[in-house]
């Protein structure tokens, strides 16, 4: 079959204008002709997938004439590109956010509402592709969406996952995990591309060999061959032409049996192998930091990060006649180490295949990538084992130990008897069991590393990484994490966006710092007016949800006080119910006590094997049961658990906040990204001096913001002295009854060894220092509790926040990146005139 474009087809591009139009009743007929052609459906029978599917094609049309006519503007005019390997790729639903981008929402909602659908339902039947963990991954997505608005040329290369991130179900109070199948209906925003298909190869061994021309060359002898086929999707900017690509990889076996093995007779063994290959993309890895070191995990990350590289150098060598300038065309970011196995399989494409040599090779692979760092946590950084390595990529092995023994051979000149230093920086770890240290590999093979919001970086560069940083000061830099406002304000919070929009027009979009202008809104009392009431309707909305998702009545008015992330014993859910339990434990001694009421709202996954993060989900819910049914608790204190929280239910809850949660022990917390989306949503934050939350109370203001707990410095201190939590659990009688209400089985309907684990792990361990910040964080929340009481004077704090958000767009972030580490400029794109233009 020949795949290859067949240029003697000559045709006129006439377009269907049912295809481009953007005007209501041509989206209509559009929509009623994908309904039938494509869905097959007729009208009365249609379900409402059927119409989301139906418009779904409708609004792909309309984005496949901007992807083409961008990826045709990139080769014409031979530009730099930035490419973003990332394992994780959390977009959300795309419907809404390609009518926000397109400029058609309106249209759409007209021609919808006058078939007699409702817009809103529509949008909500489309399953999201879960294929994240959390915050790494939803970065990556707020990055497409920023470098497709900003007009930067660029890819995002991932994988496919059959299954993505598990749907969470709370059984009794416990989490249990369900497959989440969410390509089960088909997915309408992507295409597949079988004809750029390529091999990689696993397993086997080198040879040497001489080439014709008398060379010495190293030769991959594979046990098995895996073939990756590329599924695109395009990411529209926001009122541009620019559609970029995110292509993620799908493995299958190479042929459908391996014919070797099977005229051996061996039919279950050429079974396996294709059943092999297929797993390679199958499901998603649920865990978020650390990572557990399964070898399947690592051929995923070897699997996509070689079908890119390969993917890259062919569309290199289209339109360049050497790979001699491929840094210059291309960077390369990594997003985190899971893609740092690209370092050495980039030197093996040039050396191996094109016939480099290993100084030029070098070359040209440091300066393509660069290396972001999202964590601080020291189990979290990723070292394989070198048995599974090698065996996996013998051929990367040794050029690992050849980079190594270069690296390690200049660092002898710069320390020449410090064998400390040596084995400290050495990419391979020695001191016990034999480990590949990825951060090393993607250190020394990049031009540039960074962190992810000031303090971060700061740390990085004193603590986990202070080794390369005394070596290469130069590539390091931090980069402040930001978020998209067109889906964290725009699509998910219309009704705030409306009510600034009508204030300071619609620039704010594009330009976040103009939310600015808001600051002259503050002292009108009509404009806290209004915004009050658009967040208590949305509040009454999240509550009709509540109670329809868990039965759970809770009242708008009350003070909703949310904690929405990963469970994570450094992320602190379990303080957030050591104050829960305060109050309840003060209400229960005094009855008639004043506090503001409160809606505790929690949702989060846990990993699976992660025994704590569970029992903590378990701990919430049993908390929440016995205050629920607490008559003389009166509705004061209400705790919900939302399960499977994710991008979708995000969209709604950050809008719905009066307090964000972002209480983590300080140092622990590489940026957090909800912190902002909670900001830019009016509301207000409780939190520790940590990641991001630094900088967004230098922006907000301090006296914006609730601070509390020990500075990252007053931890080391501690943890230096010898921390012991009991001197707290035995000085702090209030602290001491909420432990022992826990631990006595008061939630557990008397089963005292249930929460036994937590409760005995914060008084003999707590390797989090929850008690070291308990006092200062109940403290802080009585503080919250009486400024909420001032209504006027909450708003003003509230709109105050939204205003000073703008350094926080990943526009920004974006920005950054592109002038101090890809030096990648803006191309604009021109729509052929056949193609109506955005309204
Ligand atoms: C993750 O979501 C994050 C860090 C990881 O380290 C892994 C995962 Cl899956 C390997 C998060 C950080 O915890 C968070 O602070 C940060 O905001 C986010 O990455 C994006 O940088």
């Amino acid at each position: 079959m020949d795949t290859s474009p067949d240029t003697s087809f000559v045709c006129p591009i006439i377009i269907e204008d049912d295809r481009t139009g953007l005007d209501t009743e041509t989206i209509r007929r559009a929509l009623r002709d994908n309904l039938l052609y494509i869905q097959g459906k007729l009208p009365e029978l249609a379900s409402k997938n059927d119409l989301y599917m139906a418009l779904a094609y409708t609004i792909r049309d309309r984005l496949l004439q901007r992807w083409l006519t961008t990826q045709q503007t990139y080769l014409k005019k031979d530009v730099r590109t930035v490419c973003y390997l990332s394992a994780e790729f959390l977009v959300g639903p795309h419907l809404a956010n390609n009518l926000i981008n397109l400029g058609i929402y309106e249209q759409v909602q007209k021609a919808v509402s006058e078939s007699g659908l409702k817009l809103e339902e529509l949008i909500a039947q489309e399953e999201e592709p879960g294929l994240g963990n959390g915050g790494l991954g939803r970065l990556a997505a707020c990055y497409l969406d920023s470098l497709s608005t900003l007009e930067i040329p660029a890819i995002g290369y991932g994988i496919r996952y059959e299954f993505g991130i598990f749907d969470q179900e709370i059984h009794d109070g416990w989490q249990v995990e369900i497959t989440d199948k969410w390509l089960q209906y088909g997915n309408p925003w992507e295409i597949a591309r079988p004809e750029s298909s390529v091999e990689v190869k696993f397993g086997g061994y080198t040879e040497s060999y001489t080439d014709e021309n008398g060379n010495y060359r190293s030769r991959w002898i594979p046990d098995y061959v895996v073939k990756g086929i590329p599924y695109d999707t395009p990411i529209l900017g926001y009122r541009v032409n620019t559609a970029n690509t995110m292509r993620l990889w799908k493995s299958e076996a190479c042929e459908s049996f391996d014919f070797g093995r099977f005229n051996r007779g061996d039919y279950y063994g050429a079974v396996d192998n294709k059943v092999h290959s297929e797993n390679i993309s199958k499901v998603l890895y649920p865990n978020d930091e650390p990572i557990q070191g399964k070898e399947l995990r690592l051929e995923q990350q070897y699997f996509f990060v070689s079908c890119s590289l390969q993917d890259l150098i062919r569309i290199h060598l289209y339109e360049n006649p050497s790979l001699d300038n491929f840094h210059q065309k291309w960077s390369v970011q990594l997003n985190d180490t899971h893609p740092s196995v690209g370092v050495a399989e980039l030197m093996r494409l040039l050396i191996d295949v094109h016939h480099f040599d290993w100084d030029k090779a070098w070359f040209i692979t440091q300066n393509t990538f660069a290396y972001t760092n999202h964590t601080l946590l020291p189990e979290a950084l990723e070292k394989w084992p070198l048995s599974i390595f090698g065996r996996l990529f013998p051929r990367l092995m040794e050029i690992i130990y050849e980079i190594n023994y270069r690296f390690l051979d200049k660092i002898r000149i710069i320390y020449p008897h410090d064998d400390g230093k040596m084995s400290r920086l050495s990419i391979i770890d020695e001191s016990g069991e034999k480990y590949v240290r990825m951060a090393h590999l993607a250190c020394v093979g990049s031009q540039a590393i960074n962190g992810v919001a000031a303090l971060h970086t700061e740390l990085l560069k004193k603590d986990v990484l202070r080794d390369f940083y005394e070596l290469f000061p130069e590539k390091f830099s931090n980069k402040t994490n930001g978020v998209t406002p067109r889906r964290w304000m725009v699509s998910s919070n219309p009704r705030l966006t409306f009510a600034i929009t009508e204030k300071i027009g619609e620039n704010w979009i594009k330009h976040l710092e103009d939310l600015r202008g808001l600051e002259n809104y503050v002292d009108d009392g009509g404009f806290r007016d209004s915004w009050r009431r658009i967040k208590y309707d949305i509040k009454a909305d999240l509550a009709n949800y509540i109670d329809k998702k868990v039965g759970i009545k809770v009242d708008p008015s009350t003070l909703f006080d949310v904690q929405v992330k990963r469970i994570h014993e450094y992320k602190r859910q379990h303080l957030n119910v050591l104050h829960i339990v305060t109050l309840y434990h003060r209400l229960k001694n005094n009855p008639n006590l004043d506090i503001t009421p409160r809606t505790f709202i929690f949702g989060g996954k846990a990993a699976p094997g992660y025994f704590m993060a569970k029992l903590i989900i378990k701990l919430i819910n049993s908390v929440a049961e016995v205050i629920d049914n607490d008559p003389t608790i009166g509705g004061r204190l209400k705790v919900v658990f939302l399960p499977d929280y994710n991008v979708t239910f995000g969209q709604r809850v950050y809008p719905a906040a009066d307090l964000s949660e972002q209480i983590s022990t300080a140092g622990k917390e590489a940026s957090g990204t909800g912190n902002m989306k909670f900001s830019m949503n009016g509301s207000l934050t409780i939190g520790t001096l940590d990641g991001a939350n630094i900088e967004i109370r230098e922006e907000v203001g301090a006296e914006n913001f609730f601070l509390f707990g020990l500075t990252t410095e007053e931890v080391y201190a501690k943890k230096a002295a010898g921390y012991n939590p009991q001197e707290y659990y035995y000085h702090n009688e209030e602290l001491r009854a909420v432990l022992d209400l826990i631990g006595s089985g008061f939630f557990s309907r008397g089963d005292s060894s249930l929460f036994r684990p937590l409760v005995d792990n914060l008084i003999y361990n707590d390797p989090y220092m929850l008690l070291a910040d308990y006092q200062s964080y109940i403290d802080c929340q009585e503080g919250v509790g009486w400024a909420y009481k001032d209504q006027e004077h909450w708003s003003r704090l509230a709109i105050l926040n939204v205003a000073r958000m703008g350094k926080f767009s990943s526009d920004r972030s974006i920005r950054e990146y592109c002038e101090e580490i890809w030096r990648i400029q803006p191309v604009k794109i021109e729509l052929p005139d056949y193609i109506q233009a955005n309204a």
